[in-house]
This record gives structure tokens, C-alpha cells and sequence, in this order.
């Protein structure tokens, strides 16, 4: 059964009645830009094809009733509930998240009855979580006939992660999951939230991205994408700057013979050369240069391993398997830790490196990944 049907046969199943409607939103890898986005800086992500499904219908009783397929029993909330961030926990605190948002916001959020189904995996850094955030916002919104328009959702969606959930993380993947679009990557400066959409138009170039799920457990993401925010706010400081965005590439060496450590000095390194790297980026899609792409995806991954140190073993071994079975580049994609790797492959070989990455992990006695080929996709959207 398709992700849609088992949202709709949750409901059915669990509420004994139809949905009022279905609201989808996708996960999403990023080409390029890592750990920018709370610098103020800028991203490159895209929207996969996989997808989060809400079968919503209004509920009188002021309350909201939330069931997954992850989980059997549903969880029910009310507005005290909702008002006080971490009253509800797991995996129904985006739901509850999102709900805190818009009453924080002040808008009159109906009570719901909602059945979750979802193709993102969650725990391997594809944005399950913005997925949810996303679908359920949109349902809320069109239930409630709230007035917000979606140039607003980000951010919002976004405060329930920050503020109701508690993870400290920036506006890339709400903004890459609401406001992707088929064919194309989202470039969003970070700072101004103003976005244009970039033709990748991988299949006319002959070519593929081959996403590889590394299966590695997430050891202290949530510690250390937290310590990494701090370095780099606290380098901003150091340096008389709003955020790292700040500063230029051209004036990196002077601002790092400012700072005192060389940790330090690694994380200002990687943040202000892989802002400049998604400029590059976006000047050769805009050329049409796909494939040329591939160096400044792989001068990334060697960033976020040596400078800010976020990749784990398993991660550098995709990687490294896939340039050597003849990737044109591969990173790491998302907060790091573990996580996905991406890699940009003529489209003929991506079941080849995928195969060679697969060997490797064998060799290495690492537990097989996850691999899959993608095309970028739209953002979130009412299915009927
Ligand atoms: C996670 C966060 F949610 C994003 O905001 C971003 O910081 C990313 O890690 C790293 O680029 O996905």
C-alpha cells in the first residue's frame, strides 16, 4: 500500500470515519552547505521523492488526537498540553510542536484527528522530522482556514523544533520540505530567507544522485550539533560579527589569526569556505555544468571531516568507496554523526557504486547501507 492509502486506512481504522483531506510533505537531502544555515549563511538543498502523509479531519472537542504507523497507540493533547513545550514527548512533540507554533503565533488552531504515514526514514538525516512538521502545519492551516501564508511556514515550523522540541537547528530543512520544487534545488540565503530555484536537471545531464543511508547510529548529534552553534556563535562574537556569513573568503586568513584555538579556527574555516562553495555551486548549475559540481561536493566532505569534524567512520567510507567506484563527488548531507552520504554518479553506474559502497561496508564489517537513487521533488501539497 502507497504512503497516502496507509494514512487513509490509519484513519479510517483508528477513528472509525473519513478524513476530511491529505497533506504531504517530503523529506529532503542538501547538495551542498553544511552547518551554514544558522550562520546566516546559504544552502542548497533539495526535496526527495519520499514523503510524509497526514489524513486530518476536524475534531469539536478542542482536542488533538494524533496516531502513526510508527507507533500503535495514539497520543492525545489539549491546549495546556500544547502551551508548555516538552508536555509532549517523542515523536507526537513535532505534532504538539507545531500546534504551540501557531497558537504562539495567534491563530485559532482547530482541533484535529490526524493518522501519519511516511516513507522518510526517520533517524537517518533525511528531515522525517520537518517532514511531519510540514504536512501537519499545512493540515492545520487549511482546516483552521488560518491566514499564514507559506512564505511564513518555515520559520514556524522551524520554532516547533526549536522552541516546543528543543533541538537547536536552523531554517534549511523546513524551508527545503515547504518550499521545494520538482526539478530543482532550493538556493536560500539564510539570512534574508529569500530563495531562488536553481535548474538541476540531473536526467538531461546523463546523470544521478545516489543517496546512501550509512545505517550508522546517531552518537551525540544532538551534543554536538549544539557545541558546534556555540563555537560558532561565539567566533562571531569574538570577531565583531553578526553571524560567520559575515565574513569573506577573501578576508578569511585575517579573521582566523584572530581567534586564539584552532578548533575554533577549523570551524570558522569550514563555515566561511562552504558558503563560498555553494556560490560556486550555484554559478555552475546556473552555467548548466552539472557534472562539474563534483570537486566542490567532495572539498565539502573533507571540510565537515577535518575542519568540523562531524562525519564518523562509516560516512567516510561511503564515500571514499563511492569516488573510487568513479563518483564525479560525494558528501556527507545533513547535521552529520551519521546520517546519508550523497553522490553525484553518471546515471548508468548508479547501481555500480552502489554495489562498490555495499562491497566496502562488507569488507570494512560494517552493517549494509541503505541505497537509493533521487530525483529533486516539490515541496508540501495538499493531496485532495
Ligand atoms: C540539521 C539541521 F536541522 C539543519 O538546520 C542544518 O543545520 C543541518 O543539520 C546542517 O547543515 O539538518
Amino acid at each position: 500500500m502507497n504512503v497516502a492509502d496507509r494514512a487513509t486506512a490509519g484513519f479510517r481504522q483508528r477513528y472509525g470515519a473519513e478524513p476530511a483531506g491529505r497533506w504531504a510533505a517530503p523529506g529532503r537531502v542538501n547538495l551542498i552547505g553544511e552547518h551554514t544555515d544558522y550562520n546566516d549563511g546559504f544552502v542548497l538543498p533539495f526535496a526527495l521523492p519520499l514523503r510524509t502523509v497526514v489524513a486530518a479531519a476536524p475534531a469539536r472537542d478542542g482536542h488533538w488526537t494524533v496516531w502513526s504507523e510508527l507507533d500503535d497507540e495514539p497520543v492525545d493533547f489539549g491546549p495546556a498540553d500544547a502551551d508548555e513545550p516538552g508536555r509532549v514527548d517523542g515523536w507526537a512533540a513535532y505534532v504538539a510542536g507545531v500546534v504551540w507554533a501557531l497558537r504562539a503565533d495567534g491563530h485559532d488552531v482547530p482541533g484535529a484527528r490526524l493518522a501519519v504515514a511516511s516513507d522518510v526514514p526517520v533517524g537517518s538525516g533525511l528531515s522525517s522530522s520537518a517532514a511531519i512538521e510540514s504536512a501537519v502545519l499545512a493540515a492545520l492551516v487549511d482546516l483552521g482556514g488560518l491566514d499564514l501564508p507559506t512564505g511564513r511556514w518555515p520559520r514556524l515550523a522551524q520554532r516547533a523544533e526549536n522552541d516546543y522540541v528543543g533541538a537547536p537547528t536552523g531554517i534549511m530543512d523546513q524551508s527545503a520540505v515547504i518550499r521545494g520544487r520538482a526539478g530543482h534545488a532550493l538556493f536560500l540565503d539564510c539570512r534574508t530567507e529569500e530563495v531562488e530555484q536553481i535548474p538541476f536537471d540531473l536526467d538531461g545531464a546523463g546523470l544521478a544522485v545516489l543517496v546512501i543511508d550509512s545505517r550508522a547510529p546517531h552518537r551525540h548529534a544532538d551534543g554536538e550539533y549544539a557545541a558546534r552553534r556555540k563555537s560558532c556563535e561565539r567566533a562571531a562574537a569574538t570577531l565583531g560579527v553578526t553571524a560567520l556569513r559575515d565574513v569573506d573568503v577573501a578576508d578569511l586568513d585575517a579573521a582566523l589569526a584572530r581567534l586564539d584555538d584552532d578548533e575554533t579556527r577549523r570551524r570558522v574555516r569550514h563555515v566561511v569556505t562552504e558558503n563560498q562553495r555553494v556560490l560556486d555551486t550555484v554559478a555552475l548549475l546556473r552555467a548548466g555544468r552539472v557534472r562539474d559540481t563534483g570537486p566542490l561536493l567532495t572539498a565539502s566532505h573533507a571540510s565537515m571531516r577535518d575542519d568540523f569534524e562531524i562525519t564518523v567512520p562509516e560516512i567516510d567510507t561511503a564515500v571514499e568507496a563511492a569516488l573510487a567506484a568513479g563518483a564525479y563527488g560525494a558528501r556527507m548531507t545533513g547535521g552529520g554523526f551519521g546520517g546519508c552520504v550523497l553522490a553525484l554518479v553518471d546515471a548508468g553506474s548508479a547501481d555500480a557504486v552502489a554495489a562498490a559502497v555495499t562491497d566496502a561496508y562488507a569488507r570494512n564489517g560494517l552493517t549494509a547501507p541503505g541505497t537509493l537513487t533521487v530525483l529533486p521533488a516539490g515541496g508540501v501539497t495538499r493531496l485532495d
